[in-house]
């Protein structure tokens, strides 16, 4: 305990119930910096809130507070967001900005899903989760992260990021780069059909990685959607298409031996049973025709990020080695391949799974 001094003074400023007994890291996420704490009484989330990354956190936690609690009126468990004790979603220290959730307890955060039928779990509950919020005031959410999958623009940061080079690390990225200039004409469908209105704007939850779902351990079913600071306004594409990069992979999104790195279209076709069958007929003939191509997207715009990130020097992501950005970068691009290559083939399981 004598390690998280500050963490254990930051708790002492929410309304949490029993003594803290024990302080650790937890989790996997890439953005915030999470913790469990252990109390006399419960379990509870304590996160502080990346805020280079969330410019605004009172946004953030506003957009929380509404979703949570439009989720919980639809009948589905949410995070509980335990205020300060003077009634805030979040407290200001001079350190830093802090939260704390519930734990939900008897639930698993899986990395990678064990098979087939965990991932069509997945793919059901974040389709249920669109379908809850399908009834959202979206004007009532703020954007806590300006033009987050608007891929063109993400294209833009890139070559401003290669142009400065500011780690000095261009020359050790060369072919990665050239990746993503090569296909520089294939970054803007969905905004371009987004702003044509041909597919419409919904509330997205825009982070759809398996580890931002809990599983029940025994039924193997999504329990509840979590990381919910990117909830706003986007096509649903973006949701089935990040959910396909990080799931359909045979391999960790950080995994070194490309050879062990290989898109899974089994894998793609059960997390589209779950995904559709828990939308329903609210999709339309376009946001289906574009399904395949949202896989494609998401994972060359994550890997357009990562290697952003890795030749910015490391300031967005967390990273636990030098290369890791790159390394990650190299399995997204081995996979956003992979889907190019695969495309008809996405597009007949789709046919095969709405016939
Ligand atoms: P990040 O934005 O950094 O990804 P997350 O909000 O996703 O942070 O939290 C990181 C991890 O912490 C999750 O993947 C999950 O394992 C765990 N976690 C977060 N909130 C809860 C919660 N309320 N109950 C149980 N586990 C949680
Ligand atoms: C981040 O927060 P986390 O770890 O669930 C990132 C996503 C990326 C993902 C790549 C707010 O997700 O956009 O796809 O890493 N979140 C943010 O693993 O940038
Ligand atoms: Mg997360």
């Amino acid at each position: 305990m004598q390690d998280y001094m500050k963490e254990y003074n930051v708790l002492k400023g929410f309304a949490i119930e029993g003594e803290v007994k024990n302080i650790a890291p937890y989790g996997e996420g890439h953005i915030n910096s999470t913790f469990l704490a252990e109390t006399t009484a419960k379990n509870y989330i304590l996160q502080k809130i990346n805020t280079v990354v969330f410019k605004q956190p009172e946004n953030v936690m506003n957009n929380i507070l509404l979703v949570t609690e439009h989720i919980e009126k639809k009948g589905a468990l949410s995070l509980t967001v335990i205020k300060t004790n003077d009634g805030q979603p979040m407290l200001k220290t001079e350190d830093g900005c802090y939260r704390v959730y519930d734990f939900i307890e008897n639930s698993l955060t899986l990395q990678k899903a064990e098979n087939a039928e965990d991932f069509r779990n997945a793919g059901f509950s974040f389709g249920e989760f669109q379908k809850a919020l399908s009834d959202f005031d979206a004007s009532a959410l703020s954007e806590t992260i300006a033009r987050f999958h608007d891929t063109p623009n993400r294209f833009e940061n890139f070559k401003k990021a290669v142009e400065e080079n500011k780690s000095g690390r261009l020359e050790t990225c060369e072919k990665e780069t050239e990746f993503v200039l090569e296909r520089k004409d294939t970054y803007d469908k969905i905004i371009k059909a987004l702003a044509d209105k041909s597919i419409p704007l919904r509330v997205t939850h825009n982070d759809t990685k398996l580890n931002n779902i809990l599983m029940d351990p025994e039924t193997r079913k999504g329990k509840a959607v979590i990381d919910l600071d990117t909830v706003m306004p986007g096509s649903m594409l973006y949701d089935f298409g990040d959910s396909i990069r990080f799931g359909a992979s045979t391999a960790a999104e950080d995994e070194k031996d490309l050879d062990k790195v290989h898109f899974d279209i089994e894998l793609f076709r059960a997390y589209a049973e779950g995904f559709l069958s828990a939308l329903g007929d609210s999709i339309t003939e376009k946001e289906r025709e574009l399904l395949p191509y949202s896989a494609y997207l998401m994972t060359i715009e994550c890997g357009m990020r990562f290697l952003t990130d890795y030749i910015d020097g490391d300031v967005y992501f967390a990273t636990k080695y030098p290369e890791h950005n790159l390394v990650r970068c190299r399995t997204q691009f081995k996979l956003a391949y992979e889907m190019q290559q695969q495309e008809k083939g996405m597009s007949k399981v789709i046919d095969e799974i709405l016939k």
